[in-house]
């Protein structure tokens, strides 16, 4: 039985455990990426390892999310990162060289290697043929020190590309088609392998938009053959000498398959607020625009910017839009500014922004009160892009191009001739904002401002657990909603006891004084618990907070990692309605809590208040009930290291 192409990466890669579905395994990691809002804390932790140098192939640290500087604090992590990146080995990619995932794709990725990053779109790797996956800064911080990361082995779909995709559709409404068919939740415990005749009309970046929203499936990740089309994008890049060939095997085998026609798609857009509410931008009609913001890891390459220039050449954006444009790379925008699309977008009145996460991460430009924001990006949760009550659309860029014209939301068929950018022959190539660390790091200093703070570490678990609910919250609940990230929050990344004021703050405000004042307790969840980002705050604040355990219908993936990694118990109501038995302020009880997770026993909750039984479920490998009992990873590994 031949393989696929995930499996014959995993197997090329694997350290220990069998390919079965569900099963822990564990892969070697040949490259990793930080970005500095996880970046800090990933860094912390690398120090607190005690590690002297990273291991893998190559380490990058990119800044990239916290570029608006208001104040001291995003500088001096900044400083920090670089120091710190310098003395350990990491190349240190500068403020203003580029988003994390499109630098990485340009400059550092390879077909067939690993990458593990430290935020939920390095699977924009995947349009290389890489393995990329998103993970916590912890498991990227073990990483770096030469550790293997450990996953439950995926199942692999196929989605078979046939067609070719008509003028003015493009990548972004592939893979807005495969949300609308499968949902936010659909791709979990799922690598989405990209296959068949279609995958040939598409270029590298137009993969790399595809793999890079894989995230808001809940997809472990999402990877594309290696072929001609990666050789050509490799040596247009300079680097030929990275690609490899690249294929599933013709008698490989998948787990479940869907099929997309290419030549049958429309341009298609996610209504507010969740990536998957998505209908065709004819639907929806001409509804009145106030912003559009054409940019993030998802659209922000050379061809994305290029084929908007042209649309935008000689127009004028409409005078109740505010367009914004934020190319992906320095690479991006230099390449624009030589060939006179960066003209043609000023000259149309785009607001050009630095190469940088910026609107999409709710870094600057929030929209008006009540505003329709089309954007580019790949989430549109509620409140993401800074204004509470903002609807935000997301779009391909060519839909966003001739909106921010019109002023209303445009299908860009309407516009006649066809400007899709080529991909160029050769990309500009400079590396000079990618700092190589010292050959020798002993000499380097490792500069902290005072806004970085010590992390919590977690005590190992305790023998029972006694305490209340502190929160009960709906399905879909992402980390925007547990830990919110916007211009205000995310200077504090590396200050947990500040952020922790914000914890829930658009479900409940009042549950960070709750907690605190009632030293602590439980969460309760719905489904796809904490999808979205891999920030792991989403778990350190809650355990800075005194969080024992999350009790939900189920996980999404990253952040169920980064809650066994900090040692809180990440446990499923057995029958999904018994969610309805437990209320804010009910006494919850785990009896002999810490022997059922020691020999892996029936576990059941105690409601005191309603006294009520609930079974409960602990899905864990026998590695991270040993995490769970260590009190989190970093107890764990410190704990081997002194065996
Ligand atoms: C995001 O898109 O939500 C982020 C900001 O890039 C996060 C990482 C973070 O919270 O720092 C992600 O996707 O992992
Ligand atoms: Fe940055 Fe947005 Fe991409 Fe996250 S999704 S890495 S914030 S551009």
């Amino acid at each position: 039985m031949g393989y696929n192409i995930a499996q014959k990466i995993i197997k090329s890669h694997l350290v220990s455990g069998q390919m079965k579905p569900g099963e822990d395994v564990a892969i070697k990691i040949d490259q990793t990426l930080t970005q500095d809002s996880t970046g800090t804390m990933a860094y912390l932790q690398f120090e607190a390892i005690g590690i002297p140098r990273v291991k893998t192939e190559i380490s990058v640290a990119y800044i990239d999310h916290n570029t608006l500087q208001a104040g001291f604090e995003n500088a001096d992590d900044h400083k920090y990162i670089q120091t710190v990146a310098k003395k350990y080995g990491v190349h240190f990619s500068r403020p203003g060289n580029g988003i994390c995932h499109q630098v990485h794709l340009e400059r550092f990725g390879k077909p067939g290697k690993t990458l593990l990053g430290s935020d939920s779109h390095t699977p924009t790797g995947g349009g290389l043929g890489m393995l990329a996956i998103g993970a916590g800064g912890l498991d990227v911080a073990v990483a770096m020190g030469g550790g293997a990361y450990h996953l439950a082995m995926p199942k692999v779909r196929k989605v078979n590309l046939v067609g070719k995709l008509s003028p003015w559709v493009s990548a972004k409404d592939v893979i807005l088609e495969v949300l609308r068919q499968l949902t936010v939740k659909g791709g979990v415990g799922y690598i989405m392998e990209y296959a068949g005749e279609g995958v040939k009309s598409l270029t590298v970046p137009e993969r790399a938009t595809i793999t890079n929203m894989g995230a808001e499936l809940g997809a472990t990740t999402s990877v594309f053959p290696s072929d001609e089309v990666t050789r050509e994008f490799l040596k247009a890049q300079g680097r030929e000498e990275d690609w490899i060939e690249l294929s599933a095997d013709s008698d490989a085998v998948y787990d479940d398959e869907i099929t997309i026609d290419l030549s049958s798609l429309v341009p298609l857009v996610a209504k507010p607020h969740m990536p998957d509410n998505v209908d065709t931008v004819e639907n929806v009609g001409s509804i009145k625009v106030d912003q559009v913001f054409i940019g993030s890891c998802t659209n922000s390459s050379y061809r994305d910017m290029e084929t908007v220039a042209k649309m935008l050449k000689g127009k004028t954006v409409h005078p109740d839009v505010s367009l914004v444009i934020g190319p992906g790379s320095k690479q991006v925008l230099n390449m624009l500014a030589r060939s006179g699309a960066l003209a043609d977008m000023i000259d149309a009145g785009a607001r050009i922004l630095e190469s940088a996460c910026g609107p999409c991460i709710g870094m600057g430009q929030a929209p008006k009160t009540d505003a329709v924001s089309l954007r580019t990006n790949n989430r549109n949760f509620e409140g993401r892009s800074g204004t509470a009550s903002a609807k935000v659309y997301i779009v391909s860029p060519e839909t966003a191009a001739a909106s921010a014209i019109s002023g209303v939301l445009t299908d860009p068929r309407t516009w006649g001739e066809p400007k899709a950018a080529k991909e160029p022959e050769k990309f500009i190539v400079n590396d000079n904002m990618i700092d190589p660390p010292a050959e020798n790091g002993d000499s380097v200093e490792v500069v902290r401002g005072p806004n970085i703070k010590p992390f919590p570490v977690n005590v190992p678990l305790a023998e029972d657990i006694k305490a209340q609910a502190l929160i009960k919250v709906g399905d879909n609940i992402t980390t925007d909603h547990i830990m919110p990230s916007n211009a205000k929050l995310l200077p504090f990344r590396s200050n947990i006891p500040y952020l922790s004021e914000f914890c829930f703050a658009p479900c409940d405000p009042h549950f960070p004084s709750r907690a605190k004042e009632k030293n602590g307790g439980f969460i309760i969840g719905g489904s796809n618990y904490g999808q979205g980002s891999s920030r792991e705050h989403a778990a350190l604040v809650p355990l800075y907070l005194g969080i024992k355990a999350v009790i939900a219908k189920s996980f999404a993936r990253i952040h169920m990692a980064n809650l066994i990694n900090s040692g809180i118990l990440p446990l499923t109501f057995a029958n999904e309605d018994d969610y309805d038995k437990v209320d804010i302020d009910d006494v919850l009880v785990l009896e002999n809590i810490r022997e059922k997770v020691e020999k892996s026993q029936p576990i059941v909750l105690l409601n005191k208040t309603k006294n009520k039984e609930i079974p409960l479920e602990l899905t864990l490998s026998a590695r991270q009930r040993k995490l769970i009992l260590a009190g989190g990873l970093l107890n764990y590994t410190k704990m081997q290291s002194e065996e």
